[in-house]
């Protein structure tokens, strides 16, 4: 239903907005691109925002229709997004195992560097945001190096920009590339798209100025 997705995103978009996660300016992101906008999850910061946040999550894979059978978080800000996302889904009655990685394998107590449920069956990985594809690659790693499936991504933000490969913009876009060549479902709740749809539609001017960065921006990493 592409008029219910379209009329979810928006209100994502303006949801991240009004909590500040969402912003303008100029950010040098993980890939080396500057950045008019940046989408900062860590700023979920409160029980209230956690809990809109999941059921946008929730809301979106539900429509989706994607069968998986448990979430992996990756550390270290996936891991309170797909605690939050399985606790969501369990209320709305799909209750799946959770587990997530720490960045540093522990020696002692109970070892290893996966937490929670043991990996194992078609595992969706919740994270925050998608760029160049980098976050999602390592994801990937670690799932099918503990002998399970990585069947498919949720995140929040698709930013709809090119790949990279060893430091080098690709002609293919980072979802695509995790669709097409590693054969991952994704499901985001909002994209760059949507986000210029906000502020082309927006009654706001003072977020009309950062259209045209933006789209500057698409332009040349798009
Ligand atoms: P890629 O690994 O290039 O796909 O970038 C995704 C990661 O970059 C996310 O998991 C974040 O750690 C970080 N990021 C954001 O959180 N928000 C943004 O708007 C942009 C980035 C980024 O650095 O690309």
């Amino acid at each position: 239903d592409v008029d219910k997705d379209g009329a979810l995103a928006q209100d994502f978009v303006k949801f991240a907005l009004d909590a500040g996660v969402l912003r303008f300016g100029e950010f040098k992101i993980k890939s080396g691109r500057l950045s008019p906008y940046f989408f900062n999850a860590g700023l979920f910061d409160d029980g209230a925002k956690l809990m809109r946040l999941a059921e946008f999550y929730a809301e979106r894979l539900i429509a989706s229709g994607l069968a998986f059978d448990m979430i992996f978080g990756p550390a270290y800000k996936g891991i309170p997004l797909g605690a939050a996302v399985a606790v969501e889904l369990a209320r709305r009655g799909h209750n799946v195992p959770f587990a997530y990685n720490r960045k540093e394998a522990k020696a002692h107590g109970e070892g290893g560097s996966l937490v929670g449920a043991p990996l194992q069956g078609r595992v969706l990985i919740v994270d925050d945001v998608m760029s160049a594809g980098t976050a999602v690659r390592e994801s990937i790693a670690i799932i099918r190096n503990a002998g399970a499936t990585p069947h498919a991504v949720a995140i929040a933000l698709d930013r709809q920009e090119k790949a990279t490969e060893d430091g080098q913009d690709v002609a293919h876009s980072a979802v695509q590339y995790v669709r097409e060549q590693l054969g991952l479902q994704v499901v985001a709740i909002a994209t760059l798209a949507d986000l210029l749809q906000y502020l082309t539609d927006g009654a706001d001017d003072a977020l009309g100025v950062h259209r045209a960065n933006v789209v500057a921006y698409r332009a040349r990493y798009g």
